[in-house]
C-alpha cells in the first residue's frame, strides 16, 4: 500500500469545517480505490488561535515541520482577531512563499444543476487562472509613515516585483497546461497600460515566448476588460494567466460566475517538487457562517482531487470529481447555491456516489 503523508492546516473560521468534510472523504476515496492508496494525517493547529496563545500564526521552524510531508491541506485564514494582513502573510503567504510554491492553479468548474449568473448553462465551460504565486503584487515590498510627516500625512509605497525568470516560469507553466487542453487557448492578463514597468516586462515576456508554443492560441487582455469578458464572452477563455493580484480577484470572479467562491478549489504548486504542494480552498475563513455547519465543502473536495492528481492519483481525482458532480446534479446544494443542505449533507451525497 501507498501512503501518503499529509499535514492538515485547518486555520481560521470554516476552514475546520471544509478541511474534515474534505479529509473524510479523501479517506474513502483511499478505501475504495483500486490503487491500494491511504492518508496519514498530521494536524497542525496553526491560524488565530494559535496566535492568541504564541503571538504569531504558526511556529517559527513550521516550514521545517511541513517540509517532509507529501503534501499540505490547508483549510483558510482570516479572523476579527487578528488583522487580515498579519494572518494572511503569518499563514498562508509564508507557506506558499517559503516552500517555493510558484504557481497557483485556481480551475473554475462549472457543475450540474448548479445556478449561475451566466446567459448561457455554462455548461460547455470550464477555465483555469493560473497565478503568480511568488512576487507581483505580493512582494511585500515598501513602508510606510515614509515621509515622518505625522498623523494625516502619513505616506505608504506598496512595490510590485516582476522578473523576467518568475514571469517566465508561470508563462511557460500556463503554456504546458493550455496545450494539455482540448481548446489549447491561454490569454495573458495584465493593466499594463498604467503600470509601465513590470507589466510591461511581462507582457514582453509573454510576446517572447508564444514563438516556442505554437500550437497554443494566444492573446493578452487588460485585467478591466478582463472582467467584463467573463460575463460577457466566457466561451472565449480557457486558460488564462495573470500576477499574483490579478488573478487572485478573476479567479474569485470566475468562481461567482460558476455559482459560488465555495466551489472554487487551488493548487499551490512547487512544479519542481523540492517541497510539498498545499492544496485549499480558494475561499477564505467565511467568519459569518463558521460553525453553522452549512459551509459549501465542494472547493474543499475538489483541492483534495488536485491533491490526487498532483500525487500521481489521477483515477481517483476523477472518479471523485465524477461523485461531485453527481451530488450537485441531485440537487444536494449550500445555501450559497441557494441550496438547503449542510456540510454533511454534501458529503453524505458525495460519499454515496463514490
Ligand atoms: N483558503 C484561502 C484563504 O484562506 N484565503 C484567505 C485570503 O485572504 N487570501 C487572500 C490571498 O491569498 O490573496
Amino acid at each position: 500500500m501507498t501512503t501518503y503523508d499529509i499535514a492538515l492546516v485547518p486555520g481560521d473560521g470554516v476552514g475546520g469545517e471544509v478541511v474534515a468534510a474534505g479529509r473524510e472523504v479523501l479517506d474513502a476515496v483511499a478505501r475504495t480505490s483500486d490503487a491500494d492508496i491511504g492518508f496519514a494525517w498530521t494536524t497542525y493547529d496553526w491560524g488565530s488561535g494559535y496566535f492568541a496563545e504564541h503571538g504569531r500564526m504558526m511556529p517559527e521552524d513550521g516550514l521545517d515541520l511541513l517540509a517532509p510531508h507529501d503534501a499540505i491541506y490547508f483549510g483558510a485564514v482570516g479572523s476579527a482577531q487578528v488583522p487580515d494582513h498579519v494572518s494572511l502573510w503569518g499563514l498562508r503567504l509564508r507557506i506558499c512563499q517559503g516552500l517555493d510554491q510558484w504557481a497557483n492553479v485556481r480551475p473554475v468548474r462549472f457543475l450540474p444543476n448548479v445556478p449561475t449568473p451566466l446567459r448561457t448553462t455554462g455548461a460547455d465551460l470550464d477555465w483555469v487562472v493560473v497565478r503568480e504565486n511568488s512576487e507581483g503584487e505580493y512582494a511585500g515590498l515598501g513602508g510606510r509613515n515614509l515621509s515622518g510627516r505625522g498623523p494625516g500625512n502619513e505616506v505608504a509605497v506598496q512595490t510590485s516585483l516582476f522578473t523576467e525568470k518568475g514571469c517566465e516560469r508561470i508563462m511557460r507553466y500556463a503554456f504546458e497546461l493550455a496545450r494539455t487542453r482540448p481548446r489549447r487557448r491561454l490569454t495573458s492578463v495584465t493593466k499594463s497600460n498604467a503600470q509601465q514597468y513590470g507589466m510591461v516586462l511581462w507582457d514582453e515576456v509573454f510576446t517572447r515566448l508564444r514563438a516556442d508554443y505554437p500550437d497554443v492560441e494566444t492573446d493578452s487582455c487588460l485585467v478591466d476588460a478582463m472582467a467584463a469578458r467573463f460575463v460577457l464572452r466566457p466561451a472565449s477563455l480557457d486558460v488564462i494567466v495573470a500576477s499574483n493580484l490579478n488573478a487572485d480577484i478573476l479567479s474569485d470572479l470566475g468562481s461567482a460566475m460558476a455559482g459560488s467562491l465555495g466551489l472554487a478549489a487551488s493548487a499551490n504548486l512547487d512544479p519542481e517538487r523540492r517541497h510539498p504542494s498545499m492544496f485549499e480552498p480558494v475561499h477564505g475563513s467565511a467568519p459569518d457562517i463558521a460553525g453553522l455547519g452549512v459551509a459549501n465543502p465542494v472547493g474543499a473536495i475538489e483541492s483534495g482531487a488536485l491533491m490526487l492528481e498532483h500525487l500521481g492519483q489521477d483515477a481517483d481525482a476523477a472518479r471523485l470529481r465524477r461523485a461531485v458532480d453527481a451530488a450537485a446534479a441531485a440537487g444536494v446544494l449550500t445555501p450559497d447555491l441557494g441550496g438547503t443542505a449542510s456540510t454533511a449533507d454534501v458529503v453524505r451525497a458525495v460519499l454515496d456516489h463514490l
